[in-house]
């Protein structure tokens, strides 16, 4: 395999290991895979795979740890069974020792000294244990075998095309697979759906006879702990099978897909499940036949569970065809009332995926309710790590410190359980394709890693876990780079709010891609997203004494604090309020000056990356610096315009000029 596509791990990220003595023992793929990593990095540097004897580093499975190396851990768990397959021990007395149950938890066991670079190998330190915090870290791709008509062959892709498909079947050169699979290896990510969840007719087919390409796939992506899941179109029984019927409770339709399961399963025996759009934005499913949403699920885990499979059934349903003078249909509203009173229905191996807020992905969103609201639902979390709404890999928006807002957020108040703590899962929409630099813009792979050290564990920061991007993917100049880095990127989410719709009223962009700002472009529109912006005042009433009634669907204290425009935080007063532009804010300002001033520091925060970025020819390719630069070009001008017009908007609307007398109109 090739290392020719720039990103975290070139070959100099593995410099430490691969100058020393390392001995490797296991068996299986994935133990085999760490040796290659290993004999790869020792070639280049000088070092040795060795057998026995004094080792610098010893990477063992528990059952073939040598006996002097279970001594440095202390003696500590060392060789216990039961250790959980993905989890390790790495401690260091004299030698670093890497102990796992199974070869998953040693490939996480390498990549985690790689991380640690030559500070492995400093001073001793005590075993230390490490195990992912949620069991599924998954990436969804919105891949389409067949170049779409609209959306494009990646459905909100900003980095070409497919690494998976092109020209209407699977990508000749899996090697690029393989090193994505790689990279998502050493992020943690266990796990990844290929296709599309807007199933279209050749993309249904990889579901029966083109199984072949999705087993091609899994092949290539194995050797890294990544497991294959598909997004199956919920009508398969009648587009795939012939049937009259997809009816979940029909006798049919369930031993189709019984038999569809067990040919998936023949062909990819460790193949990870289904994952599922339905009754959303056209997509087929249980509404049609009167039957809910756990009917629908289970209908699916019933089929995958004698194999351990698991589908992934989206909660993202809602009427995208609504009449938009009717103020009492609240699209944030959907998901709780289609699945909450479904807690309790859906079957073990049925997980829920919510959304992390109740719209769509914006740049700033309360929690979404359902995440509460279903003790007895496995459930989890999506993120957005495609840009579509913050900035699509044209804008540095790094999106760490949202995620990590979303996942430490308590539902029942503070000191209460984390979204973390009650999700068990984390997945998230890939923001990669086949660009040379994976994401488009080249920092936006910063995202990509973030998620998967995130799902791994939720409570790493932002910038520490940016800190290693920067330490594995420039090695040789992190030092100089850290510091300018973080500067042009740790806040980058910030700007982005500031700059485009304010105060979590979400959308104000084009309709159809979604980029640039458009303030009435979904206004009047039956997608469901409105702003309700007057002469008087902005923000959507979702109150239960006067609004839509969302502020009831959380638990206390957030349902009391979101209902009161008062105690509301200010980033969210205009998705939970109604208010007047003179609604004096918790930092003292009026909204409309507010927005004023956001919009004017969020455009003059942007026109400082470029210089600074141009302080960095020299510490980076002068291609990917290159490309960089251009990019940081678009992202001034798109937020010249998002200041302009939302400014120009608001105050022709409100007639309230600017404190400081900028020009505004
Ligand atoms: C929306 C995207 C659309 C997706 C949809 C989804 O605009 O392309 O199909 O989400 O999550 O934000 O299914």
């Amino acid at each position: 395999m090739t290392d020719v596509h720039p990103a975290w791990l070139p070959p100099e990220a593995f410099r430490a290991i691969g100058s020393r003595r390392v001995l490797v023992r296991g068996d299986g793929p994935l133990a085999g895979t760490v040796r290659d990593e290993v004999a790869r990095a020792c070639a280049r540097f000088g070092g040795s795979l060795c057998d026995g004897g004094e080792a610098d580093l010893v990477l063992a499975t528990s059952e073939r740890l040598p006996a002097p190396a279970r001594a440095v851990l202390y003696g500590e768990e060392a060789g216990e069974t039961g250790m959980p397959d993905e989890a390790f021990l790495v401690g260091r007395r004299g030698g670093v020792t890497v102990v796992a149950g199974e070869g998953a938890g040693l490939l996480y066991g390498l990549f985690h000294v790689v991380r640690l670079g030559e500070r492995a190998f400093g001073a001793d330190f005590p075993a230390e244990r490490h195990r992912p915090a949620m069991r599924r870290r998954m990436l969804d791709h919105w891949d389409n075998v067949d170049v779409h008509p609209v959306m494009g062959q990646v459905e909100r892709g900003y980095a070409g095309g497919s690494i998976f498909w092109a020209d209407g079947g699977p990508r000749g050169d899996l090697d690029r697979v393989r090193a994505y699979g790689r990279l998502l290896a050493a992020a943690g990510v266990n796990a990844v759906a290929v296709n599309n969840v807007n199933v279209h007719a050749t993309e249904a087919r990889l579901l029966t006879d083109r199984l072949g390409d999705v087993a091609a796939l899994a092949g290539a992506l194995r050797p890294y702990g990544i497991k294959v899941h598909l997004s199956v179109t919920f009508a398969a029984p009648v587009v795939l099978g012939g049937l009259s019927t997809a009816d979940p409770l029909d006798e049919d339709v369930r031993a189709w897909w019984a038999r569809a399961t067990a040919r998936v399963y023949e062909a990819i025996p460790d193949f990870g499940g289904y994952l599922v759009k339905a009754d959303s934005e056209g997509q087929p499913g249980p509404f049609a036949y009167g039957r809910s949403h756990a009917d629908g699920a289970n209908l699916l885990a019933g089929a995958l569970a004698p194999y351990g499979g698991v589908v992934h059934w989206r909660a993202f349903v809602y009427d995208h065809r609504q009449d938009w003078r009717d103020r009492a249909t609240d699209r944030a509203r959907a998901a709780y009332d289609h699945f909450a009173p479904l807690d309790g229905e859906f079957a073990g191996n049925a997980i829920l995926q919510v959304k992390h807020g109740p719209i769509d992905f914006q740049v700033r969103e309360p929690v979404s309710p359902v995440i509460a609201a279903m003790p007895r639902t496995r459930l989890a979390v999506e993120l957005q790590v495609t840009q579509e709404y913050t900035g699509q890999q044209r804008h540095v928006c790094y999106l760490a410190p949202m995620w990590r807002e979303v996942l430490g957020f308590e539902p029942w108040g503070p000191g209460g359980r984390t979204v973390a703590g009650v999700a068990g899962e984390l997945v998230a929409v890939s923001n990669a394709g086949d660009d040379p630099y994976w994401t488009g813009h080249p920092l936006a792979q910063a995202n990509l890693y973030a998620f998967g050290r995130l799902a791994w564990d939720p409570g790493l920061g932002p910038a520490e876990i940016l800190d290693e991007w920067i330490g594995l993917t420039f090695p040789d100049t992190a030092d100089r780079l850290r510091e300018p880095l973080h500067a042009i990127m740790d806040g980058s989410w910030e700007t982005y709010e500031r700059y485009t719709a304010p105060l979590g009223v979400g959308f104000m962009v084009r309709p159809g891609h979604h980029y640039g700002p458009d303030v009435d472009g979904y206004e009047y529109t039956p997608w469901g997203t409105y702003h309700f912006a007057d002469r008087d005042g902005v923000g959507v009433d979702r109150t239960r004494a006067t609004g839509t009634g969302c502020t009831g669907q959380y638990p206390e204290p957030w349902s009391e604090v979101y209902e009161s425009a008062e105690r509301c935080p200010d980033e969210l007063l205009l998705f939970f309020h109604h208010v007047p532009y003179g609604h004096v804010l918790h930092s003292g300002k009026t909204v409309i000056q507010h927005i004023y001033d956001t919009h004017f520091a969020g455009a003059e925060e942007v026109a400082e990356l470029r210089p600074a970025w141009d302080g960095l020819a020299g510490l980076v390719d002068p291609a990917l610096h290159a490309r960089v630069r251009e990019l940081l070009d678009e992202q001034l001008r798109s937020a010249r315009e998002w200041r302009d017009q939302i400014n120009t908007y608001f105050f022709r609307k409100s007639g309230v000029p600017d404190a400081h007398g900028r020009r505004i109109h």
